[in-house]
């Protein structure tokens, strides 16, 4: 029998080879200047193929949603001539792929910003964490919070970025949502305390993920666009006073949009999958009724009772990725995984990116 784990979806217009997908993975390796990938993602993400779907690493829309050292951007004919190299080696070995699209909002440094000014974000609030700029980990900037005209430009940069994306020759785009960037700033109570259309109430604190999703499916159609979403997860200093409410609320007005599929981070971002009392994911899923991922320290019989169950539609798998090339074929076969290096996550050449080996190669 065939686990259907290991069968094909279709999620929109997105036809997938199985029901795996690449999780989005920082790895900081673009050229820090241009923003522009370059051969070894082109291996980097060629050698990974075979998953379902790949999302990419998340790649900032504009130069201010920038917030780390050598991530990759879609928002310049150069990153997307540079991306097409990658989309057409994935497409040639069957795969799927889709470019995650990032704006970090608060979680950024001076020296990463345009003109070195302040980072955006909704509210002037200083995240309280770390970034990594070329001086190593540093505590993030106080952010400004941004005009309305900002706040404007920024959905309109989502839109190009979206078409760029198109261009580059992905299959869709995964809007990122989650992990306490500039999305989910707006949403949260914790970095949002404005008191004009974008914020306060919680129709007006999910605007701008819904004005972002119009502009986008908009531009590129619905069953092309995904969104990621961490509702109840603490990363990168994001509070919220009632978690629940507010994504029965998000979930419940995506029912009208038709996406590709909705991505959720259960528990907290690469961390404990607990959640506490009066926080329910299974209450998110009954209400949405497209396509649902799930992610976050799945293993291999996890993800095979979850898609069994319907519980998901596909399971994203994150570090097994970073050093299993082949995973879809080690899960179906239940061999053994290659341990990832922490060492070689962020930062450097194709170590730790493009030499973890294959089954067959490791049996050589
Ligand atoms: C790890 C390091 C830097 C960024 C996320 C984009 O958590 C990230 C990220 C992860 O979504």
């Amino acid at each position: 029998m065939t686990e259907k784990l290991f069968t094909p979806i279709e999620l929109g217009d997105i036809a997938l080879a199985n029901r795996i997908a690449m999780a989005p993975l920082t790895r900081n390796r673009a050229d820090d200047v241009t923003g522009e990938v370059n051969d070894l993602h082109v291996e980097y993400y060629a050698q990974r193929a075979s998953a379902g779907l790949i999302v990419t690493e998340a790649t900032q829309i504009n130069p201010v949603g920038k917030g780390y050292i050598q991530t990759p951007g879609i928002h310049t004919e150069a990153q997307a001539a540079a991306w097409k190299k990658v989309t057409d080696e994935v497409h040639a070995r069957g795969g799927k792929i889709v470019v995650q699209l990032w704006h970090v909002g608060r979680i950024s440094h001076t020296d990463l910003q345009p003109g070195g000014g302040s980072p955006a974000a909704p509210s002037a609030i200083n995240a309280g964490v770390q970034t990594f700029t070329h001086d190593g980990f540093v505590d993030t900037s106080t952010p400004h919070a941004m005009t309305e005209d900002e706040i404007r430009d920024t959905i309109e940069d989502y839109r190009k970025a979206a078409a760029f994306a198109i261009k580059a020759g992905f299959d869709g785009v995964e809007v990122h949502g989650a992990n306490g960037y500039l999305i989910d700033q707006f949403l949260k109570t914790g970095a949002n305390q404005r008191t004009d259309d974008w914020g306060g109430s919680l129709e007006n604190r999910a605007r701008f993920l819904f004005e972002v999703l119009d502009v986008v499916t908009k531009e590129i159609g619905a069953g092309r666009t995904g969104l990621r979403l961490s509702p109840f997860s603490p990363a990168n200093g994001i509070t919220d006073e009632d978690p629940q409410a507010d994504f029965e609320y998000v979930v419940e007005r995506l029912n009208g949009y038709g996406l590709s599929y909705l991505h959720v981070i259960e528990g907290a971002t690469g961390g404990p999958r607990d959640l506490s009392e009066g926080e329910s994911l299974d209450a998110l899923r009954k209400i949405y009724s497209g396509p649902w991922m799930g992610n976050n320290g799945y293993d291999r019989d996890m993800a095979i009772d979850a898609a069994e169950s319907g519980k998901v539609d596909v399971v994203a798998f994150g570090r097994p990725f970073i050093s299993n090339p082949d995973l879809v074929e080690r899960l179906k076969r239940n061999a053994p995984l290659n341990e990832a290096d922490q060492s070689t996550f962020y930062g450097g050449g194709a170590e730790g990116f493009t030499d973890y080996p294959k089954l067959a190669e490791a049996a050589e």
